[in-house]
């Protein structure tokens, strides 16, 4: 696939994939909670291409330890800037299921850690339950060795998967990221809202915090505030942006 062809080119050249970073906000005080990576590729010929537009040919390729890699080293970069210009914040990396079954991650990512000089917990974990059950006992063990490091967990996309219940029993995670669709669709939809309340106590009830994602308008912040949902992120608070725009955002909300 040529695609694939010009990403290992991408992975070499250094500034074709770049981070565009999304901080999450404190409902009631306004502070961010923390900041998620989401990657771009400036393409040098096809222009911006979102993760939609690749995401899926890079899991299914040999690229995927290198791509995995490449974010994680990236969004470290990031966090150590923030460590040395004094903001205690922690960043999100989204990762795909499948970089799970590679049982040298967490070795990798310890590294890239000591590297950077970043503590363990600046560092969050962005995972959906979408794997296979064969898969479950190789992912559930690199899990359990990323947290027992240190490494914050959060379930990403939450209550759209197959199993996130029995997830949240087998895998201790530290955060759950409420799916932008209930957001959306919270005002018309008793189910939705319904949805959005029973997540944000059950995060209460499991002592983990919890992300409402895609805010768009005051009216979903009210509401979510009303339900007792205490951060959240969206276009209403911050769209994703440069890593250079991000530090004075930073610098001005702490
Ligand atoms: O940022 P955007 O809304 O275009 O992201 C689209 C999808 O791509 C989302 O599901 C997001 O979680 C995913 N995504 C963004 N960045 C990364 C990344 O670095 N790695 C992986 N695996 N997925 C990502
Ligand atoms: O799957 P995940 O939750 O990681 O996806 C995050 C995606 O949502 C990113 O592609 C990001 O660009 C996008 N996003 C972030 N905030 C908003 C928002 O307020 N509205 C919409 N439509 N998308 C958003
Ligand atoms: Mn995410
Ligand atoms: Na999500």
């Amino acid at each position: 696939l040529a695609l694939l062809a010009e990403l290992r080119e991408a992975l070499e050249v250094d500034d074709q994939l770049v981070l565009a970073l999304q901080p999450a906000v404190d409902l009631t005080t306004g502070a961010p909670t923390g900041v998620e990576a989401l990657i771009r590729w400036r393409h040098p010929r096809r222009g911006w291409l979102s993760p939609v537009d690749f995401i899926r040919p890079v899991e299914n390729s040999e690229q995927l330890g290198t791509f995995t890699r490449y974010v994680l080293d990236k969004a470290l970069a990031v966090a150590a800037g923030w460590a040395r210009e004094g903001l205690d914040i922690p960043i999100s990396v989204n990762l795909s299921a499948r970089s799970l079954l590679d049982p040298r991650l967490p070795a990798e990512i310890a590294e890239a850690l000591r590297r950077h000089q970043v503590p363990a917990h600046r560092l969050v974990l962005e995972i959906t339950e979408t794997v296979v059950m064969s898969e479950l006992e190789i992912i559930d063990e690199v899990l359990a060795t990323l947290r027992s490091m240190g490494v914050q967990l959060a379930v990403d996309d939450f209550g759209t998967g197959f199993s996130s219940l029995t997830f949240l029993t087998r895998i201790a995670v530290d955060e759950l990221k409420v799916d932008r669709s209930f957001v959306i669709r919270m005002a018309d939809s008793p189910e939705a809202a319904a949805i959005v309340r029973t997540t944000v106590g059950l995060a209460h009830e499991l002592g983990l915090r919890v992300v409402a994602e895609g805010v768009e308008t005051v009216e979903q912040r009210t509401a979510l505030a009303e339900l007792g949902c205490t951060a959240a992120q969206g276009y209403h608070f911050f769209k994703p942006m440069p890593a250079d725009k991000i530090g004075a955002v930073l610098g001005t909300l702490l």
